[in-house]
């Protein structure tokens, strides 16, 4: 069949809750996908960063057919083997002493919010349920009611209330705002250290630091969501490593499984995880075996083949090569390793129409916040392949 009969099988019977590019893929491979008509293309968005190591990694895949063969679920009713050595191994390589593992970001941003309203209840003394959690404008947390009730972005609230209360939020990347906002019942500050949807917005030099040293003068916990710019996006494990910044609660997903399953988590250590006693969260796939088999093989070619590294190598090539393109088009274009953006300015009539063009090109790429180009490929691509592209999206962005 053509793209065109599925594109029509989309349209007729599925909500229409996304505007995707109309390209219908059917394979892909390392950085590479394939549409119905075999066409190639360069995956500049690697599904948000949850495809870091390449399209259907070998690895990966050899262990998610082998652990379904053998187990893929027990629910939490019971233990299984892979699921208990996820948990040492993701504290071996991120430093945290437990994790409580989920299934969508979303979730582990639920299970966040939870683990830091207790903590604010049992340890800090906050009275119930008057628990404040400081979120950022321009925040993206998910999909749910209450990630929603966090966002400030119109088009995701305006007909999806009432909203879970407990949320103030503040203008991001600015300090004094955060210094304004806290108050003896607030039990924690929630931010991604770059905010992804918003147009891959990095925070001054020092914001981490800065929120991580006043939550330390607060006695608040300091909440990252590194669903989507953590595990090696930002050239680092994680983005918060480029300030030596540790927060207390880690939020993870999306790479966590290499796209194979979905597997979230957060990563605390005792003071905070150590409060949820057996009953309190937990959901039917959440530390599942073939998730947690999957994870564990996701996160282990991760660092076998220092696709962290290479993140930071290529992402300084690649950014280094989209700065010298001299279109009339750009207003900025910045970037921490492969987590890269093309911002236009107003005048060029959105990003929209240059994916489109993108894609007639061979790439693969999608707008944020309508002017704003994400170049974001899988964390193994090579110098050979960026230098395919850059004429490509050079050429793409001298157009009228
Ligand atoms: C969509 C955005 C990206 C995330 C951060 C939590 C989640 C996400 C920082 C929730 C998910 C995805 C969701 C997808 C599009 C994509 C997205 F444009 F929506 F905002 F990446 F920027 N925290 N982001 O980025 O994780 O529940 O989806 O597993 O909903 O359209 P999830």
């Amino acid at each position: 069949m053509d793209s065109q009969y599925y594109i029509d099988l989309e349209n007729q019977f599925g909500a229409q809750n996304y505007h995707p590019l109309d390209v219908v893929l059917t394979r892909g491979e390392g950085v590479w996908v394939y549409d119905a008509e075999g066409n190639r293309y360069l995956d500049c968005l690697s599904a948000y960063s949850a495809v870091s190591q390449g399209h259907v990694h070998p690895k990966i895949l050899d262990t998610l057919v082998s652990q379904a063969r053998q187990l893929t679920l027990t629910s939490r009713a019971f233990r299984n083997d892979q699921f208990s050595l996820l948990l040492k191994e993701i504290s071996q390589l991120t430093g945290y002493e437990m994790a409580l593992m989920m299934n969508s970001g979303a979730e582990a941003v639920e299970t966040a919010i939870k683990a830091a309203r207790k903590w604010g209840y049992v340890t800090k003394g906050i009275p119930r349920y008057q628990a404040e959690i400081i979120v950022a404008e321009g925040n993206f947390h998910g999909r749910t009611t209450t990630a929603i009730s966090m966002s400030t972005e119109p088009a995701y609230r305006f007909d999806f209330g009432p909203f879970t209360p407990g949320f103030v939020t503040v203008p991001y990347d600015n300090p004094e705002a955060l210094r304004s906002a806290v108050n003896e019942n607030t039990a924690a500050i929630l931010i991604e250290p770059i905010q992804g949807e918003n147009g891959i917005n990095i925070p001054q030099p020092g914001y981490l630091r800065f929120v991580r040293n006043f939550c330390d003068q607060n006695n608040i916990l300091f909440i990252a969501d590194e669903i989507q710019t953590g595990l090696g996006r930002t050239g680092t494990l994680f983005a918060c490593d480029h300030e030596n910044v540790r927060p207390d609660i880690m939020i993870v997903g999306k790479a966590l499984s290499g796209g194979f399953y979905p597997v979230s988590g957060i990563l605390a250590d005792r003071p905070v995880l150590g409060l949820i006693q057996p009953g309190e969260h937990g959901s039917t796939f959440g530390g599942n075996p073939l998730g947690s088999a999957i994870a564990r093989t996701a996160l282990q070619v991760l660092v076998d083949e220092d696709m962290v590294g290479n993140s930071q190598r290529l992402g300084e090539y690649f950014l280094g090569r989209l700065q010298r393109i001299e279109s009339g088009h750009i207003q900025e274009v910045r970037g921490r390793g492969l987590f890269i953006a093309v911002e236009l300015k107003e005048s060029s009539g959105g990003a929209r129409r240059f994916c489109e063009a993108l894609q007639m090109e061979g790439i693969l790429a999608k707008e944020t916040h309508s002017t704003v180009i994400r170049f974001a490929p899988p964390l193994i691509i090579d110098q050979a392949t960026i230098d395919w592209a850059v004429p490509r999206i050079d050429k793409v962005l001298m157009m009228d």
